[in-house]
């Protein structure tokens, strides 16, 4: 296994979940751990209080190009999360943080930081991109974004746990400019940051029933899977250049539609420390990190194809 770090953290190797996918009870994140081969564990984006989410349906899984996903942040609030934060753990864990306002964020900050259990192998990945709550997320626009970052960080002063923040896709050029100019100006804050959450606005329909496949807003959710792949790597990869150019410390995890061996190469390819599964893990279960594992290393060792390149959906 070829390890990988991201701030203080160190993995055993490149691959673990993406928050929200197999994460939501303490029971799933413990049999992310158990599996040995998910290098950590993302825990669900916590809310102060807990919430049921949106109604079902609310995952669309069945197209082998792409779900959709219109969860509504259910979650056992943050303070269930805590729990799993053990002292001297081993298994490095990512607590997901997502919050309904600026003010609920720093609360859940404050208490994590301050927490006796949370030692040296956890990590913060702040969600401010999810796609499905009604509102404009803070990450989608970078004065926004600043804004947020700035209330934040003056509440919680620097916090001591490796940290890093998930990010929407973004499409143009002065998106990506604008928006690593925000980061820059957090870089001693900043450990990583997460690319990307879920393509928001998509939409599929039942037509044997002539329902559209998820009930929740209208229909209308996160995309995930093989489809969002070249979003994000092309993300992954903007921002990778433009840390370098800049000389910037900061790491970039990929995630969006892994789903073998050669997903992972092309992540790594495009400047990824480490690299996240949410559909594949979510459609096939956790069997998944060993096979993605010994198919990407096959990439590094031998530098050949493994079988999967030759298999046809
Ligand atoms: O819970 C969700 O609906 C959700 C979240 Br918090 C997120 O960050 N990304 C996503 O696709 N769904």
């Amino acid at each position: 296994m070829y390890p990988t770090s991201i701030g203080k953290l160190h993995l055993p190797h490149f691959i673990y979940n993406a928050a929200g996918v197999w994460d939501t009870t303490l029971h799933q994140c413990q049999q992310l751990e158990e599996t040995r081969f998910c290098a950590a564990t993302v825990t669900k984006s916590c809310t102060l209080y807990s919430r049921k989410g949106n109604e079902y349906p609310k995952y669309h899984f069945d197209s082998s190009h792409f779900s959709i996903n219109s969860n509504g942040l259910e979650n056992g609030g943050y303070a269930y999360y805590i729990d799993y934060l053990k002292p001297q753990a081993t298994h490095p864990v990512f607590y997901s943080v997502g919050g309904m306002t600026d003010d609920e964020r720093i609360t859940i900050l404050k208490y994590i930081t301050a927490c006796a259990h949370a030692g040296e192998n956890c990590g913060i990945e702040l969600n401010m991109s999810c796609p499905n709550l009604g509102c404009q997320p803070a990450a989608y626009d970078a004065k926004h974004l600043d804004q947020a970052l700035r209330k934040i960080f003056s509440a919680t002063g620097k916090i001591p746990l490796t940290f890093g923040l998930k990010l929407p896709p973004y499409y143009l050029p002065e998106q990506f400019s604008s928006i690593s100019e925000v980061i820059a100006n957090y870089k001693s804050q900043i450990d990583f940051i997460t690319c990307i959450n879920s393509v928001p606005n998509g939409i599929d329909f039942d037509i044997d029933n002539d329902y559209t496949k998820i009930v929740p807003n209208e229909g209308y959710g996160g995309i995930g899977g093989p489809a969002v792949l070249p979003i994000g790597l092309a993300n992954v990869r903007r921002f990778s250049q433009i840390f370098r150019a800049r000389d910037l410390d900061i790491a970039v995890i990929g995630c969006g539609g892994v789903s073998s061996g050669s997903d992972v190469y092309k992540y790594i390819l495009a400047g990824a420390a480490a690299v996240q599964v949410g559909t594949h893990l979510w459609k096939n279960g956790l069997c998944v990190f060993e096979e993605l594992l010994g198919r990407h290393e096959h990439y590094l060792i031998l530098g050949t194809h493994p079988m999967e390149d030759f298999q046809v959906d």
